[in-house]
């Protein structure tokens, strides 16, 4: 691993969030690509916070402190990651599942979303099965993205699809889901169109949903 890069992933590890942002410009001025940066450091670090949360020596907190990091990093990352003044392909309502307040992963799928030129409604955490019912009549939205980090909580992908259905806009929208927790077998089984297990891939899905 680059020194740099690994300085970026230790950064994030001690929850340094200065410390991330400096690092990570300089990796930019160095010649290193968003793309690596983003993977290999911040992508990375998240998981091993997540090792780490699994094995007891972290927290809440320190997984809060980290996540907080690791966005900062993002946001010098974002622009170079989402070109300006594009005109969208379409639009898409997003947000993190009612009681899951996971948005790292989700922001991430938004920035490449908006990189691919999609317009970029985003709900935020939290989001009751109504509100995306409400974006989708009320902005028009081509697709739904859902996110859920919580086992306990992707039943509500099912529920917000049957909200949809309640309200007569199921027609209307193309309806993908992801998570760390998500299967392909999952989205089927909650008549969801389609599963992305990264961000990347949920552009090639937004994509083809849009196609379809
Ligand atoms: Co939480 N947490 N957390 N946490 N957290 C996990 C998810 C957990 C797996 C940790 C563990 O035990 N190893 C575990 C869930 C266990 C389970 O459900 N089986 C867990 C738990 C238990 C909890 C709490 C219950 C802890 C507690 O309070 N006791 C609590 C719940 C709070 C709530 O939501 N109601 C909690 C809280 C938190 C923090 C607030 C401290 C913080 C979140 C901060 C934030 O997001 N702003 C946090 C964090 C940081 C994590 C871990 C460590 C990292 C998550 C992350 O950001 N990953 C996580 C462990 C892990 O995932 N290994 C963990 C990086 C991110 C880039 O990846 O989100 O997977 P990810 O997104 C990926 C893909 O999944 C995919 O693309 C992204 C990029 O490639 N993707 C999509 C995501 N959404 C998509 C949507 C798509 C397509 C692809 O289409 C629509």
């Amino acid at each position: 691993m680059d020194q740099i890069i690994e300085n970026i992933f230790e950064s994030i590890l001690d929850g340094a969030q200065k410390v991330t942002e400096a690092k990570v410009k300089e990796a930019l001025e160095s010649g290193l690509s968003a793309d690596k940066i983003l993977n290999e450091g911040l992508v990375a670090a998240m998981a091993e916070v997540g090792r780490l949360f699994e094995e007891g020596e972290y927290f809440v907190p320190e997984m809060l402190i980290a996540a907080r990091a690791m966005q900062s990093g993002l946001s010098i990352l974002k622009p170079i990651l989402v070109e300006e003044d594009f005109k969208p392909i379409g639009k898409v309502a997003a947000g993190t599942v009612k009681g899951d307040l996971h948005d790292i992963g989700k922001n991430l799928v938004c920035m490449m979303l908006e990189g691919a030129s999609f317009e970029i409604v985003d709900l935020g955490t939290d989001v009751k099965p109504e509100q995306f019912v409400e974006a989708v009549r009320d902005h028009g939205c081509n697709v739904l993205a859902m996110s859920a980090l919580l086992t306990t909580t992707m039943p509500n992908m099912k529920a917000t699809i049957e909200a949809l259905e309640t309200a007569g806009v199921r027609g209307k929208v193309k309806v993908m889901v992801g998570g760390a927790p998500l299967t392909d077998q999952f989205a089927k089984e909650i008549g969801a169109d389609g599963y992305a297990p990264d961000a990347s891939q949920a552009v090639s899905l937004a994509k083809k949903l849009m196609a379809a």
